[in-house]
């Protein structure tokens, strides 16, 4: 079994959204073992994706992530990382596969519903970000 994290970003909760997200997730077979809402500051947001901070997309990454409440998830299944980015779909929404979260729920490469690490060491990262031991569920 393995771990992986998951936001489900402003638009997709201000759109009322996360509830058939997480009906996604469930569906797909993971284990929820943590889960948290939270309004992001600016410095949270900025640490959270520090690995872009020389890209062009920054700015605009850390406002968007800040502009309304997230809700952060620890998941877990078998190759869960790796899973988790199937059911995601693509960055950008019109290049993912159909019946994947950010085709049916993303906007644009920046508005794109959902965030799942991208491999071992970014999801210890994350985890560790949002949640410590005593809050994820064994
Ligand atoms: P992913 O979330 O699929 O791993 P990354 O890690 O390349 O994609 O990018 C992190 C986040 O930055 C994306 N989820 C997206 O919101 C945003 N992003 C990536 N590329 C762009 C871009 N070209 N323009 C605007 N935002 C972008």
């Amino acid at each position: 079994m393995q771990k992986t994290f998951t936001i489900l970003k402003p638009d997709t909760v201000s759109a009322g959204k996360a509830g058939a997200v997480l009906s996604e997730i469930e569906r797909a077979g993971f284990r929820i073992c943590a889960m948290k809402m939270l309004h992001l500051t600016e410095a949270q947001a900025q640490g959270f994706y520090y690995v872009h901070k020389e890209r062009p997309f920054f700015g605009n990454l850390v406002k968007f992530m800040t502009e309304s409440a997230i809700v952060a998830m620890v998941l877990e299944a078998d190759n869960a990382i790796e899973k988790l980015r199937k059911v995601m779909g693509a960055t950008d929404p019109a290049k993912a596969d159909n019946g994947t979260i950010r085709k049916q729920f993303g906007t644009n490469i920046e508005r794109n519903a959902i965030h799942g690490s991208d491999g071992p060491e970014t999801a210890a990262f994350e985890i560790g970000y949002f949640f410590n031991q005593l809050e994820i569920v064994r």
